[in-house]
């Protein structure tokens, strides 16, 4: 007996965004080893917790497709990102990166949508979700750096910014406790 409650198109498909969330993790694993590796060790603290949130997307995803009686492939992951060359730089790449992700995810929606996938389309709402919080994140942290001065910020502007990414609230109890059910 057939027991997947998934199209097959829609099992690729599903499987193709846990890599593409596997690759963002990566990206942000890679701006953290930059960051720090600059001297910014809140930036970077912040960037290594998001890397492991991406990772959970990931499981999120994966655990989906194994629930609908799906089996999601691991890809090889294509190279991480080039180092940025700023702080400006790295959060300008990482907003390009969730408004690339956002419209992967709106892509998947309108798919489920067509296939008339309820279930699938009511998983993907939490997504919706994470990344509008996602994008207004990574906006309000370019306009604290150009509140700061951008390219020209003093170091001790730069010390201020690096200081309050390091005491920003954690999100890993949701990353550790990822399913594909709960927020
Ligand atoms: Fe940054 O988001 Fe995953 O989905």
């Amino acid at each position: 007996m057939n027991t997947k409650r998934l199209s097959s198109n829609m099992e690729i498909a599903l499987s193709a965004q846990m890599n593409v969330e596997l690759l963002q993790s990566h990206n942000y694993l890679s701006y953290g080893i930059w960051a720090s590796s600059q001297g910014y060790g809140g930036v970077a603290n912040f960037l290594f917790r998001h890397s492991k949130e991406e990772s959970d997307h990931a499981i999120k995803f994966m655990n989906y497709v194994l629930n609908r009686g799906g089996k999601p492939t691991i890809d090889s992951t294509p190279k991480a990102d080039n180092d940025p060359i700023s702080l400006t730089d790295c959060f300008n790449k990482v907003f390009q990166h969730e408004v690339e992700n956002t419209t992967a995810i709106y892509n998947l929606v309108d798919m489920a949508m067509e296939e008339k996938d309820w279930a699938t389309w009511n998983f993907l709402q939490w997504f919706v979700k994470e990344q509008i919080e996602e994008e207004t994140l990574a906006t309000s942290l370019i306009d604290k750096l150009k509140i700061a001065g951008g390219d020209r910020a003093t170091d001790e502007s730069l010390f201020i910014f690096d200081a309050a990414l390091e005491k920003m609230p954690d999100d890993a109890p949701m990353a550790r406790d990822s399913t594909s059910e709960k927020p």
